[in-house]
């Protein structure tokens, strides 16, 4: 006789995967594709995840780290983290074709930060080391001009002898909890510092990570469905676990460690903003395979937001 399977509540994030930003992106791939025939080259991941990689190679794009492994008369397309000023202005010395995936929330910051600099202050840029939207939006100013800060201890470290008119900029992927205390730290140090109106972090990072918190308060456990560089996906896990719900960010589903999930009453269920629907409905396949699984949409608030393609594409 087959033992009955035991039962399992899946609380799935809404919203959830795929925003504005990621969808745009990945249609400029394609229909660069359509526009050029193959090879289009990618400067970077057009969006940090492996499938959505990988479908696109499959169509013909070729993805790089530098613009000088592309070849003289093909295409580029810039990834959806922004890159620093010096790449388009390489690309235009080189005569090629560029199109311009760069979030049009992240090309908002580059303009910001080029206004702050127009209006003599010193930007203080909070986000993380070395990730790529990072590299591109300091490098849209002179260097010397802007400084990183990642923690609160960088808040206290930060030297601002010479520097008197400030301002401070964010990464749109951060922990909206850590950065709402690393900017109170910065006005508390530095009143007169100037901020944008609303936060840089985008609406997708803030709207998944309240969907998180709306469902973390019912789980047992959490699994989050994106790439471990992809930032606004670490951060998911990050708030389910300082809610106390152990979290684990997966790719898909065969990274499913079955021995950590044990056999929870509920699971949360919810997926980065660069990761594709298909892996969530993989990852449900994979649970209903062994658990007797019933599915609950829990909805944080409703998205609507589309970007504009480039013109160049659309005409
Ligand atoms: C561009 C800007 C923000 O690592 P991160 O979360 O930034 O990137 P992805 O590709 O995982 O998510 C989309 C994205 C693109 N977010
Ligand atoms: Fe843009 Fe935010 Fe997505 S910055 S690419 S809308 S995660």
């Amino acid at each position: 006789m087959v033992s009955p399977k035991p039962p399992l509540h899946i609380l799935i994030a809404s919203p959830r995967g795929f925003c504005a930003g990621v969808d745009r992106a990945i249609k400029i791939v394609e229909l660069s594709i359509e526009r050029y025939g193959p090879p289009v080259y990618v400067r970077h991941e057009i969006v940090h995840n492996k499938f959505v990689v990988d479908r696109l190679r499959g169509m013909g794009a070729v993805f790089v780290d530098e613009l000088d492994e592309v070849p003289d008369g093909r295409p580029v397309v810039f990834s959806a983290h922004g890159v620093p000023k010096v790449v388009p202005a390489a690309a235009e010395a080189r005569g090629l074709d560029y199109l311009d995936a760069t979030c049009p929330l992240v090309s908002k910051v580059h303009r910001q930060a080029q206004r702050l600099i127009e209006d003599s202050r010193h930007i203080l840029f909070i986000g993380h080391a070395g990730h790529p939207e990072v590299i591109g939006t300091m490098g849209q100013v002179e260097e010397g001009s802007i400084s990183l800060i990642e923690t609160l201890d960088d808040v206290a470290a930060f030297d601002p002898t010479g520097k008197e008119r400030l301002a401070y900029l964010t990464q749109t992927t951060l922990s909206v909890d850590d950065t709402r205390q690393i900017v109170a730290a910065l006005v508390n140090r530095f009143p007169d510092i100037r901020g944008p109106k609303a936060e840089d972090i985008c609406y997708a990072t803030s709207n998944r990570q309240g969907a998180v918190k709306t469902i973390a308060d019912r789980a047992d456990k959490m699994l989050v469905i994106g790439a471990p560089n992809s930032s606004n996906s670490l951060r998911l896990a990050e708030v389910a676990e300082r809610m106390a719900i152990p979290a684990r960010l997966i790719q898909r589903a065969s990274d499913i460690d079955w021995d950590w999930l044990g056999y929870p009453e509920t699971l949360g269920l919810t997926a980065g903003a660069s990761a594709p629907e298909l892996l969530v409905r993989e990852v449900v396949d994979a649970l209903s395979e062994r658990f007797d699984v019933t599915e609950e949409e829990a909805a944080h608030v409703n998205e609507d937001m589309v970007f504009k393609l480039p013109r160049e594409l659309v005409a």
